[in-house]
């Protein structure tokens, strides 16, 4: 359960209650670690391939912090709507988008989600209601609330959940989107995924309010302080603020205390924390977590278990084999959905 607390700063002081594990079944354990791996695996896949310079651009990796979309996607429904920022490899694998389209946009080929527009930074999945994807640090924050806001006016009791960093919750931008969104009483969840730095900046280097929670007080926003570590404490957080948007109640903001195992992004020496920091968190993962609860609980057998490592390796050697396969979009495309106005200058140029 996420638990109002008292944080002194550092994501190692917090750890939210967490007396809600029996709650969970074996469907959702297998499944947690089932989704879980494959963004791992992707994942580490992808950082490898660009090491190697098999496509370009930015890279910036979910690696640890995989609890907080098993938990919000276990905790919601499928016609909810997800936006993140460019930390958005792991958020479409949880809502189920082939990997093999998400390879293929790395590289950048028509095959891909964006069709090899967008690159890492800018996934997109409509079908799975993926919304992006977006790398203007923050701009998920208003577009989001536009979102819910959309989803209000039609009169659905969808929800929107409105993902970003703990440096991206210092936007400006975010004041303006919370009172309107308690104004209005959007379906939106703000989720904070508070790993502790923007690219190599701390969260007590950038601000005196280290409990990012307290950042909806001034607009009475529910807010609660997340295990993020914890799919389960996720979860409970989730379903809760889930529950509220639906009654029309309006929005919640959760500061999920998370941990990114890799740099910022590829190129980032990472001088401003120690190895013992990472170690620590990942002495708490959420894949080694789920995987010991299903052989403590005898969910599945040894057997069950490879198999089910072995799709996720199947899965991501044949997402390299497609997307290495897929063709680059045609140059004539290089305008196409990138311009919304079709007299843009540039345009009429080409
Ligand atoms: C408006 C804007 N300012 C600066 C940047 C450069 N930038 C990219 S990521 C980043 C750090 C953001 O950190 P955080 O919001 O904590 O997200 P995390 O990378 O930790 O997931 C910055 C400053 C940007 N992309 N957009
Ligand atoms: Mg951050």
């Amino acid at each position: 359960m996420a638990t109002k607390a008292t944080s002194k700063g550092k994501t190692t002081t917090r750890k939210t209650k967490n007396t809600s594990n029996e709650k969970f079944g074996k469907d959702t354990y297998v499944k947690w670690y089932k989704d879980m791996l494959l963004m791992r695996k992707f994942e580490e896949k992808a950082g490898q391939l660009y090491i190697q310079q098999k496509f370009g651009g930015f890279c910036h990796l979910y690696i640890g912090q995989e609890a907080i979309v098993a938990g919000t996607v276990s905790a919601s429904r499928p016609t909810d709507k997800h936006m993140t920022a460019y930390r958005d490899h792991a958020h479409p694998i949880g809502l189920g988008t082939d990997v093999r389209v998400l390879m293929a946009e790395l590289y950048g080929r028509q095959t891909g989600c964006s069709k090899g527009k967008g690159g890492s930074m800018h996934f997109f999945d409509k079908e799975k209601n993926f919304m992006g994807g977006h790398g203007i640090v923050g701009a998920q924050i208003p577009m989001g609330a536009g979102v819910a806001f959309a989803e209000k006016y039609q009169g659905t009791d969808n929800v929107v959940f409105v993902s970003m960093g703990d440096g991206a919750a210092r936007q400006g931008a975010l004041h303006e989107t919370f009172n309107m969104a308690m104004l209005w009483k959007l379906p939106a969840i703000f989720i904070i995924e508070n790993n502790n730095y923007a690219m190599g900046t701390s969260v007590e280097r950038t601000t005196n309010v280290l409990d990012l929670e307290k950042l909806g007080s001034s607009y009475e926003m529910p807010s609660y302080t997340v295990d993020g570590m914890s799919p389960e404490a996720v979860h409970e957080a989730i379903e809760m603020a889930v529950e509220r948007a639906r009654k029309g109640e309006g929005p919640t903001l959760l500061d999920i205390r998370t941990y990114r195992y890799k740099g910022h992004s590829m190129s980032d020496p990472q001088k401003y924390r120690t190895k013992e920091e990472v170690k620590e968190y990942q002495s708490k993962d959420p894949i080694e977590h789920c995987l010991s609860i299903i052989k403590e609980r005898k969910y599945l057998s040894e057997d069950e278990i490879k198999a089910i490592q072995d799709w996720v390796a199947n899965e991501v050697k044949e997402a390299v084999e497609f997307a290495e396969n897929s063709p680059y979009p045609p140059a004539e495309e290089l305008y196409i959905d990138v311009y919304k106005t079709e007299d843009y200058p540039f345009i009429k140029e080409y």
